[in-house]
């Protein structure tokens, strides 16, 4: 995109009189920010009308990522960055006496997603455009994203997101693109006079769903995807059905907000009808855009792949079958042969509580045609199946079983392809949770490891080492994050160490002033910047992490004159507000660091910071100032982890587990450039196995560890008598599920050897460096790149 500085300048205060009848001086930052979303919206129509103009003309196949949650961050930045319109923006903006950095804070963070799976699918978005992809998501437009966390009194209280009080300016509501969505009733398939059977349906309730469009904007290569975000309302009153105030709302709740829940199915009607919801009008706009250019269905899935993020959207598949079936009259082995082919399904957890499964009576209730469909896929299965591999095996792993429907297996019996999102996690799925399908489909199988957008994490975010990295390798790892490993030429390079360690001092000075200004509280910016944040789980161990604080904290106390390399610990994590016992650690981080923030005795050298309703935006600040990176989960429970990846381009260092994707950072930076530790997985399921796990034993056997975990107990912390006892019962009582004790010292080893080690920055800068160079890796660009190849055979840009 071309405009010149002079012409910004002119359209913007042409769209500021438009929008607000008045001049500059009499709008607000979110005015200013409206006006500019318009302007960029008019810059990059021609791009998304052409794009989508492009695809049909050249029958591209188009790829729909289906997911339940969408965390894409502020987009004005991201879209000035991809359409090269930054610089102009920013001095036309400065030109008028306003500044982008402050317009920019002024949009809301659509806050659509909970966690990691979220943020993935906006990642993936990105590069999908960014590659030249005909990609698409498919999601929720939600009233209320997710809720807003403060803290009273250390507690978390959550309070509702509004984030469209002020409207969107990215969306465009798109009436005419709705469809009807059915739930409930009574279903019974009527005789054709042809001899087929044709589902005929009574008392069904009827909901509308409006798409919500967004352009996902390419980086500097002038293609536009879409983001489509389903909302329910009532349907066109045409023949004056009476809606009760209870059937109104049933429908406005749909749609109305995002389950808060990271790792754990409620198994609510709710949930169930927001997942037909969206994936049955996601999928009736797939068929009703593919009719509209082809005769029949045969060569559909030559022009169809539709990904099922994590089992929320599996409904994709009977659904597809149905209007295949039922509406385009084709028999039920062509319709299972395309669905297959068009399917593939990501797992992103192993976590037993986090797999979905339905009781059939709700399932079938609310989607009779639906069940049907599913019993069918049941059936048919067991009757393959049952002679090759007996019935125990299919008993295991058909979709219907012990009363529920179980959407893990009925992803991966419906789809040709089903991946993890790190090599470990997809051994462990292949072994363990997804065993028995393993051995029915083993060719379905393969990994796909996870990856970020260097745009946002590193080009947005983190522009001063943008900038020095630029300076000495040029700027084509923007477009090519592999091209960072020319990096290591510099390892050796005193003034490019030393200007990393200015980059990462600015960027701490920039999270210090947050600090300051959102809790009141001075932290140094020559302290280790030790960072976790992620959502607040047990297994991802926050707890062991406050251990070692309180571990610093004791050892201040008792020697206050000693030399102590001064740290600040810094949480960002909201908890689900069931999650009682997640609830208790939030409630400890805060007491602890009210301990340890006003010790005189402690003064400066330790902190403990806890800034809440951690999101895309504070990580954007939060990230570039990090020194240390916590993935400390317990061996085995982290599917990937993505932070670990941001915090890495960031340059820094991994203090981790063999978990997840940490395994491959650790093997691509280099062990001696991170901090492992902990117990393997092999050594977790050992003692799964033999059931000879003694919390006890690591608490009697180490005075240090006693310590802290009787000051849970013995008053030390001031405030937390109820969650005190509770974390603590949780450790010894109940034999600490997460093996915090087991991996006490070898933690507390490696967080001393950090101490140690940050005094010679040199060296310390110089495997920041390592871990820059080595995450290019990671890039979503190159894990897109191989979902294309692998699974959804669509063509694409090349990287270099
Ligand atoms: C991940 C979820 C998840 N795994 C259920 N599973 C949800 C499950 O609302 N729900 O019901 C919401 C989210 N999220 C995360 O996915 C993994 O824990 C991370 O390890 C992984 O990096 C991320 C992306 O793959």
């Amino acid at each position: 995109m071309t405009v010149t500085c002079a012409q910004f300048k002119r359209d913007f205060l042409a769209e500021i009189k438009t929008l607000y009848a008045t001049t500059l001086n009499d709008t607000s930052p979110l005015d200013q920010l409206i006006a500019l979303g318009h302007l960029v919206r008019r810059y990059d129509g021609p791009n998304w009308a052409k794009t989508a103009r492009a695809y049909q003309t050249q029958h591209r196949k188009q790829v729909y990522y289906f997911s339940i949650e969408f965390l894409p961050g502020r987009l004005l930045m991201a879209n000035l960055l991809n359409l090269n319109l930054v610089t102009t923006v920013r001095h036309g903006l400065k030109e008028l006496g306003l500044d982008l950095d402050q317009i920019r804070q002024a949009e809301p963070d659509p806050a659509l997603g909970n966690g990691g799976l979220g943020r993935l699918a906006a990642c993936y978005l990105d590069a999908m455009a960014s590659l030249d992809i005909a990609g698409n998501g498919n999601g929720i437009r939600y009233r209320y994203g997710l809720f807003k966390q403060l803290f009273i009194n250390g507690y978390q209280v959550e309070m509702p997101d509004d984030w469209l009080r002020n409207g969107n300016v990215w969306e465009t509501r798109r009436e005419n693109k709705s469809c009807i969505v059915r739930f409930g009733g009574h279903v019974w398939l009527q005789p054709q006079a042809n001899g087929t059977l044709k589902p005929q349906y009574r008392d069904t309730d009827d909901v509308l769903a409006v798409p919500y469009d967004v352009g996902i904007v390419g980086y500097h290569n002038s293609v536009t995807n879409t983001l489509r975000l389903w909302s329910a309302e009532l349907p066109p009153n045409a023949d004056h059905t009476y809606y009760s105030q209870a059937q109104r709302d049933q429908i406005d709740d749909i749609t109305k907000v995002l389950y808060p829940d990271d790792s754990n199915s409620a198994g609510q009607a709710l949930r169930l009808r927001q997942e037909y919801f969206f994936t049955s009008a996601g999928v009736q706009s797939i068929v009703r855009h593919f009719c509209a250019h082809h005769h029949g269905m045969r060569t559909f899935a030559k022009q169809v792949a539709i990904h099922i993020n994590d089992t929320h959207p599996t409904l994709v598949i009977p659904e597809l079958m149905r209007l295949l079936m039922d509406e385009h009259h084709c028999s039920w082995d062509l319709a299972w042969a395309l669905t297959r082919q068009v399917m593939s399904y990501t797992n992103h957890t192993i976590l037993q509580e986090a797999l979905e499964t339905w009781p059939v009576a709700l399932f079938q209730g609310l989607l009779p045609r639906i069940y049907q469909i599913v019993a069918e896929i049941d059936r048919r299965y067991r009757a393959q199946k049952t002679p090759v591999f007996g019935a125990a095996l299919v008993d295991q792993t058909a979709p219907l079983g012990n009363g529920q429907v179980r959407m893990a297996y009925l992803a991966v019996i419906g789809s040709h392809s089903v991946n993890g999102v790190a090599p470990l996690h997809t051994e462990l799925l292949k072994k363990d949770v997804l065993h028995g399908l393993y051995q029915v489909y083993p060719e379905r199988f393969n990994n796909k490891t996870n990856g970020i957008t260097l745009r946002r994490w590193v080009q947005l975010a983190n522009p001063p080492l943008a900038r020095t990295l630029d300076a000495r390798i040029g700027n084509l790892w923007r477009r090519n994050p592999r091209l960072l490993k020319t990096l290591l030429a510099y390892q050796y390079d005193q003034g490019f160490l030393t200007e990393l360690s200015q980059v990462k001092l600015a960027n701490k000075q920039a999270l210090a002033a947050l600090v300051a200004q959102r809790l009141g509280l001075q932290i140094r910016t020559d302290a280790i910047y030790d960072v976790q944040v992620k959502r607040l789980h047990a297994y991802k161990r926050q707890l062991l992490h406050v251990f070692e604080i309180l571990r610093e904290y004791f050892q201040i106390k008792d020697q206050p004159t000693a030399p102590f390399v001064p740290r600040v610990h810094i949480f960002g994590a909201k908890a689900a507000p069931s999650y009682h016992y997640a609830k208790a650690i939030i409630k400890l981080i805060n007491a602890v660091a009210n301990l340890v923030n006003h010790d005189p005795v402690v003064g400066s050298r330790l902190k403990v910071v806890f800034i809440p309703n951690y999101g895309v935006s504070l990580a954007e600040v939060i990230i570039p100032a990090a020194d240390v990176s916590e993935q400390i989960s317990t061996a085995s429970k982290e599917a990937s982890g993505t932070s670990n990846m941001k915090l890495m381009a960031n340059g820094a260092l991994a203090l981790a587990t063999y978990d997840g994707a940490n395994v491959d950072i650790i093997q691509a930076a280099g062990a001696k450039n991170e901090y492992p530790f902990g117990l393997t997985v092999a050594e977790v399921y050992r003692y799964y196995q033999r059931g000879d796990y003694r919390a006890r034993d690591f608490y009697r056997g180490n005075p240090e560890l006693k310590r802290i975990v009787d000051s849970l107990v013995d008053g030390t912390i001031p405030g937390i008598s109820t969650e005190g006892r509770e974390i603590y019962d949780s450790l010894l009582r109940y034999n600490d599920e997460f093996f915090v004790l087991a991996d006490y010292a070898s933690y507390v080893a490696q967080q001393r050897q950090i101490s140690q080690d940050y005094q010679d920055q040199t060296a310390w800068q110089r495997r920041a460096l390592a871990n820059i160079a080595a995450s290019g890796a990671f890039g979503a660009d190159l894990a897109v790149a191989r979902y294309a190849d692998d699974i959804w055979q669509v063509p694409h840009d090349r990287l270099d």
